[in-house]
């Protein structure tokens, strides 16, 4: 069965299991054990097709050792880097989680979407829309804020990087990138929603 692997990384506490866990059963949690590592999998309908997606949901990224790490981002086709609009922090290490995907892929493109989560938090924002959307428009990635407390925008920011999978020039024999090096006229435009 084909399926498609995606990786959701970001600083801790921004949501990245909330989201998962919205996307895949529809529901909001409060409290995720953060220690959890988990994958999982959905069946998604995207234009007229079925595709069973899985979800990795790793932690503590700083602690591993290389070689796990390495494995991961291996196997992952796509991923969806987060910052929280309330933690200035977490978007400020962006840059760094980008960077270690093109370290580890060995690309200077890829199948990346950026999301500002937890937009429900007006009154906490520290970070706009415009400086998430512009952050995005430099690095060639497409740029949603999301809300995983009210499902906002949860399944977009998905069907968004799916398309983008498909767009990209996967090595078909061993689903690598090896094509890819050159390739930065297929990095998409920034959307804002
Ligand atoms: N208000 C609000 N809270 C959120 C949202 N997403 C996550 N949270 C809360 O933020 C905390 C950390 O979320 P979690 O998914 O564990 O973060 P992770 O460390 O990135 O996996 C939890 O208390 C969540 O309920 C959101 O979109 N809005
Ligand atoms: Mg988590």
């Amino acid at each position: 069965m084909n399926l498609t692997t995606i990786s959701i990384i970001g600083n801790g506490g921004v949501g990245k299991s909330t989201f998962t866990i919205q996307l895949c059963y529809s529901q909001f949690i409060e409290y995720y054990d953060p220690t959890i590592e988990d994958s999982f999998r959905k069946q998604i309908e995207i234009d007229n097709e079925t595709l069973n997606i899985e979800i990795l949901d790793y932690h503590y990224y700083d602690e591993w050792n290389n070689r796990i790490k390495q494995k991961i981002y291996e196997k992952t086709q796509g991923f969806i880097v987060v910052y929280s609009i309330n933690d200035k922090y977490s978007f400020n290490e962006l840059e760094n989680y980008l960077n270690e995907i093109y370290k580890y892929k060995k690309v200077n493109d890829f199948p990346i979407i950026i999301i500002g989560n937890k937009n429900d938090l007006e009154d906490e924002r520290q970070i706009s829309k415009e400086e998430g959307n512009e952050f995005a428009i430099k690095n060639g990635c497409p740029f949603y804020e999301t809300s995983a407390k009210t499902r906002y925008n949860i399944e977009e920011t998905v069907f968004t990087l799916l398309r983008e999978i498909r767009k990209y020039p996967f090595d078909l024999d061993s689903n690598s990138n090896l094509n890819s090096k050159s390739n930065s006229n297929s990095k998409s435009n920034c959307l804002i929603f």
